[in-house]
């Protein structure tokens, strides 16, 4: 019977991505990867971990964690890594490539979740103010944060008939430049109030920081389109119905294309946020922005383009961001059933609930000066909806009042940008917590507990926001 031929590891290290044959170690054995690479779902990513071991990679890509992919890794298998570089029985880790090496520096006030790849909330010190200064905007990576050179860079646009159309920066930055003020909200904002309010949602328990909003400059997607020869009025396109993006890691997602090519959809390719060259967290050099729907959508470090009749087939198009029933589990879903989020619904949150200084209690109703609670916070609704009204509660929702929404100016077509608001109650109607919902301009609200609109992946978490009143006497 044939042993398993013994592989050095200097040996596999020769079959990187610049040889011919490209192997992967994973546990102790090694396997020639070559010929199944085109086949690779996430394109080229994988050429970050051939001469090396693969496994750290798979702790990032967990949609790896299944036996049909072991299975299929399984085919390639040409022996076993050499017991001499074996310590304690098992390949050192050390010596690849860190996918995470070229990550930023980041803001020491952001609300880290994990650090690799980084998730962080912006702090609750900068959710009450209109623009969220860039350092400090929440960042959501699902994997590393590609450092591109503006130079080299090009975006392909992959037309329905295969053709491709590449454009430079420099070639984009001509197209008119648009002004856009919106809010990007992750899928997952809240989810921690969510599993505290029913159940474990499974994710990044994210508090109320998931959320920022920015002032954005860029170019029209639909103009882009149209100079690239598509602009979705010809017969022979009418199958099209969705552009996809893809981003430089393995990052994918689309939407519908009426939303891409609306007058009134200002989807932009973003260079700029808040007046400087997008921050590398955030896309840079490029990074789509689809205002009003979940930021999901908004492919940052954007690569590549195309026009399509199915959505994008990556996982966080399929899979992550979808909704449904609370009795439904991850085993038992269709996950084809759900369509993938696009609008989001209304949400708020209260940002801060403090005594005013004595110096600021406000004259009330009878004329009698009061101690006063000021609550401020954000409220925000997808698909360009207006905020028309925040309803406060000072105790626990049996009674309410209207917050003032505060002014501000926003760029859009729509309404992109969320609302801040205000409200100053005397202390005496304090209860034990303080309670908001918001309404858009569809009459749109948020409902009342979490457990009716529970969701195993704790997507759209939306119910009342409560905070607890803390000084009471
Ligand atoms: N684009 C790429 N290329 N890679 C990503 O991981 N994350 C998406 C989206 N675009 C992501 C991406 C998700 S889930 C969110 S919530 C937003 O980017 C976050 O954008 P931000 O980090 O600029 O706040
Ligand atoms: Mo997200």
């Amino acid at each position: 019977e044939d042993k398993p031929r013994k592989i050095r590891l200097s040996e596999v290290r020769k079959h990187g991505r610049r040889s011919e044959k490209r192997w992967v170690v994973r546990g102790n054995k090694v396997y020639d990867i070559t010929e199944w690479i085109p086949n690779h779902p996430g394109g080229e990513v994988i050429l970050r971990a051939v001469g090396g071991v693969i496994d750290t990679y798979w702790e990032i890509f967990s949609i790896h964690k299944k036996q049909e992919v072991y299975d299929i890794l399984e085919q390639y298998y040409i022996g076993d890594v050499d017991p001499r570089d074996l310590v304690d029985g098992r390949v050192p880790q050390d010596g690849i490539e860190d996918p995470f090496e070229d990550d930023p520096l980041r803001h020491s006030t952001l609300k880290v979740h994990t650090e690799r790849p980084c998730n962080a909330e912006s702090p609750v010190e900068v959710l009450d103010k209109f623009i969220t200064p860039s350092e400090q905007f929440y960042v959501r990576n699902h994997l590393w944060a590609p450092k591109l050179d503006p130079e080299s860079y090009r975006l392909t646009i992959e037309l329905p008939d295969g053709e491709e159309v590449a454009y430079s920066l420099e070639e984009l930055k001509k197209f008119p430049q648009v002004d856009v003020t919106a809010t990007l909200q992750c899928s997952g904002n809240r989810r921690k109030h969510m599993t505290e309010g029913s159940r474990y949602a499974n994710g990044l328990q994210w508090g109320i920081g998931a959320i920022s909003n920015a002032s954005f400059r860029g170019v029209r997607l639909r103009d882009i389109l149209a100079h690239a020869g598509f602009d979705g009025t010809a017969e022979d396109n009418a199958e099209i119905k969705h552009v996809q993006f893809q981003g430089a890691e393995a990052y994918g997602a689309s939407i519908p294309l009426e939303k891409a090519l609306s007058q009134y959809g200002d989807v932009l390719l973003v260079h700029e946020m808040n007046g400087q060259p997008l921050p590398q967290d955030h896309g840079f050099p490029l990074r789509v922005l689809v205002p009003g729907h979940v930021a999901a959508r908004s492919v940052k470090w954007l690569k590549r383009i195309s026009l399509a009749e199915e959505e994008s087939q990556s996982q966080w198009q399929q899979r992550d961001y979808k909704c449904f029933g609370p009795n439904q589990s991850g085993s038992d879903v269709d996950w084809a059933a759900a369509p993938a989020i696009q609008e989001t619904p209304v949400q708020s949150a209260i940002t801060s609930v403090k005594d005013l200084p004595k110096g600021e209690r406000l004259l009330q109703v009878y004329g009698l000066e009061e101690d006063s609670i000021e609550v401020k916070g954000y409220a925000f609704a997808g698909g360009g909806r207006r905020i028309v009204r925040v309803d406060v509660s000072p105790d626990d929702g049996r009674s309410w009042t209207q917050a003032e929404l505060l002014e501000d100016e926003a760029a859009g077509r729509k309404r992109w940008a969320w609302t801040q608001w205000k409200l100053v109650v005397p202390r005496r109607l304090a209860g034990a917590n303080f309670v908001v919902k918001a309404v858009d301009e569809g009459y749109n609200t948020q409902p009342g507990g979490h457990e009716p609109y529970y969701n195993f992946r704790g997507n759209l978490t939306g119910a009342w926001h409560r905070v607890p009143y803390k000084n009471r006497d």
